[in-house]
C-alpha cells in the first residue's frame, strides 16, 4: 500500500456526473488522533501519536504531521519516538472513539440503507439507489464529507468506484481530506501503475514472492500468465489476484445485520501478574476460537481482546484485519499485539478473553478472502481439527503451550461453549461487565472453565 502519509495523494476536484462508480468507501482521517484533537485544538498541525509512552507499546494512531516522519499505526512506540522525538503522545480514550464512530455511521445511514461497516472508522456505501434523489456519487460523497466535518469537526476521505476493492483503494489514495472518483472505464488505467501491494491482501511475503518473479505493479500481475501466478501462489489465489488486477471484484455491499461473534474467556482462580502466563492463555483461547470458527465454517474480521483487572475494571480492545481469518495463529498474532498495546502487562489480571466478530463464510476462501497467506498454518490447524475430532480436544495443543501446562499446572479441556451473540446494541465499554464468579484455589493460577462471552 502507499506510504499513508498523503504523499501520493490524488483527488477529484471537478464535479462529475459519472454514475458508473456507485460504491463509496468512506474512511475517517487519522481517526483516533483526530478525535483527541477535538479536545486539544492547541495541538492541531503538530505531530501527535496515540498510544502509551512505554517501550513495549505500539502506536495506535498518528496524525498526518507525524506520518511525515515515517510514523504509522502498529509501529513500536520506541521506533516512532526515535523517528519523531518531538511527537506529542496522547493516551487513547476508546469510549470517545466509539461515540464519534456511532455519530458518523448514522450519517452514512442517512444516505442509504446499503451501508457495510468495516470497522470503527470506515464503511462501504452502495449509493446506486440514492443517485436519482441525491445526485452523482461525486455529489453524494462531497456532501457527506461536508456534513461529517460540519457536525463533528472530523475529516474523512471518500473513494468512489464500480467495485469495493477499487473504492477502498481510491479512498486511501485520496487521503487526507479528499474524494477520488474512479469511473468504471478508468479502472484499469487507475490500477495498473500502482505497486502490487495495492492489491487487497498482498503484503509481506506475498509481495516478495511476486517481486522475485519480476512483478512490481498491478499491471504486471494483470498481464502475467495465469500459469506463472498459479505456480507462485496457488490456483485460487492466482485467479483472484488476476481478477483484482483487472478491476474485477464481484463482492457486493452487504448490510451485515446478522453479525455474530465467537469467543472464549477464562477467569483465573488467583489473579495473574506474569505477562507470559497471559500470553499463553491468549494463545490457548485463540486456538479454541479458531477451531470453533472452522467447525462452523466461518471466519471473522475483527479480533477482540478482553481483560479484567483485579479491581474489576474491564477493557475491550479490537483490531480489524484486512482479510477475515479462521486461524488460531492469526487471531493470536493480532490479539497478542493488541495486548502489548494496552500497557497492562504489569497489572493483576483476573480474566482474559478472545473474541472474533464480523463473521462471514469461512475457510479462507470465503467471499471476502482475497488472499491466503496462511496456507501452511491452515493445513496444520486443519490437521489438528481432524485429530481432535478423533482423539478429543486434550490431545492437541500448540507446541508453545505444552511447556506452559507443565509449569503452571494448567490442565483439562475447556468445557465452555463458544459465544455467539448479536453484536449490535450489546454493551462493550470499559467497566461495564458484571463481575464473574471468583474462586480462591491453588496458589498457581488455574483457569476456570471458559465462559461464553455473552454478547458483549
Ligand atoms: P485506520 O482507518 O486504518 O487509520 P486512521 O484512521 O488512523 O488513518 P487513515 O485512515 O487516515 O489512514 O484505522 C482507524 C483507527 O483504528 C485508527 O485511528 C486507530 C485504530 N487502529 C488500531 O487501533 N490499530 C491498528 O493497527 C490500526 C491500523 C488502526
Ligand atoms: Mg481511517
Ligand atoms: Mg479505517
Amino acid at each position: 500500500m502507499s506510504k499513508q502519509d498523503g504523499s501520493g495523494r490524488l483527488v477529484t476536484t471537478v464535479p462529475t456526473d459519472d454514475v458508473s462508480a456507485p460504491i463509496l468507501h468512506v474512511d475517517m482521517d487519522a481517526f483516533f488522533a483526530s478525535v483527541e484533537l477535538l479536545d486539544r485544538p492547541d495541538l492541531r498541525g503538530l505531530p501527535v501519536v496515540i498510544g502509551q509512552r512505554s517501550d513495549r507499546s505500539v502506536v495506535t494512531a498518528a496524525t498526518y504531521e507525524a506520518r511525515k516522519f515515517g510514523v504509522n499505526s502498529a509501529m513500536p512506540m520506541a521506533i516512532a519516538l526515535r523517528r519523531c522525538p518531538q511527537a506529542v503522545v496522547l493516551e487513547p480514550h476508546f469510549e470517545k472513539y466509539r461515540y464519534w464512530s456511532r455519530r458518523v455511521m448514522s450519517m452514512f445511514d442517512d444516505v442509504t440503507p446499503r451501508v457495510e461497516r468495516l470497522g470503527i472508522d470506515e464503511a462501504f456505501l452502495d449509493v446506486s439507489g440514492a443517485v436519482r434523489l441525491m445526485g452523482s456519487p461525486f455529489a453524494i460523497g462531497t456532501e457527506l464529507r461536508r456534513r461529517v466535518h460540519a457536525e463533528t469537526g472530523l475529516r474523512c476521505s471518500v473513494g468512489a468506484a464500480s467495485t469495493k476493492f477499487v473504492a477502498k483503494l481510491a479512498s486511501s489514495v485520496a487521503k487526507p481530506d479528499g474524494i477520488l472518483v474512479v469511473p468504471h472505464d478508468q479502472t484499469v488505467a487507475f490500477l495498473h501503475p500502482r505497486p502490487i501491494s495495492a492489491l487487497w491482501g498482498v503484503g509481506g511475503k506475498t509481495e516478495e514472492v511476486l517481486g522475485n518473479l519480476g512483478l512490481r505493479t498491478v499491471g504486471d500481475v494483470a498481464t502475467a500468465s495465469l500459469d506463472t501466478l498459479v505456480r507462485a501462489v496457488g490456483p485460487a489465489a492466482g485467479a483472484k489476484l488476476q481478477d483484482l488486477a483487472w478491476g474485477r471484484d464481484p463482492r457486493v455491499v452487504t448490510t451485515g445485520t446478522e453479525e455474530k461473534s465467537v469467543g472464549h474467556e477464562v477467569t483465573f482462580s488467583t489473579d495473574v501478574v506474569d505477562p507470559e502466563v497471559i500470553r499463553r492463555e491468549l494463545l490457548r483461547l485463540s486456538d479454541r476460537v479458531g477451531s470453533r470458527l472452522r467447525d462452523a465454517g466461518l471466519s471473522g474480521r475483527t479480533v477482540v481482546l478482553k481483560l479484567r483487572t483485579s479491581d474489576f475494571t474491564t477493557i475491550t480492545r479490537s483490531r480489524t484485519l484486512a482479510d477475515p481469518t479462521d486461524l488460531g495463529r492469526r487471531i493470536y498474532d493480532e490479539v497478542r499485539s493488541v495486548y502489548e498495546a494496552t500497557g497492562k502487562q504489569h497489572e493483576r489480571i483476573r480474566l482474559v478473553g478472545v473474541r472474533v466478530e464480523q463473521l462471514g463464510a469461512g475457510g479462507g476462501g470465503g467471499s471476502l478472502a482475497l488472499w491466503d497467506d496462511d496456507a501452511g498454518w491452515r493445513e496444520a490447524e486443519s490437521t489438528m481439527d481432524a485429530l481432535r475430532a478423533k482423539f478429543g480436544s486434550t490431545m492437541l495443543t500448540p507446541a508453545s503451550l505444552l511447556g506452559a501446562r507443565r509449569r503452571d499446572g494448567l490442565s483439562g479441556p475447556d468445557t465452555g461453549a463458544d459465544a455467539r451473540a448479536p453484536r449490535r446494541g450489546a454493551p462493550s465499554g470499559e467497566g461495564r461487565d458484571a463481575p464473574g464468579p471468583v474462586g480462591r484455589g491453588p496458589r498457581r493460577p488455574a483457569p476456570r472453565p471458559d465462559h461464553p462471552g455473552h454478547g458483549e
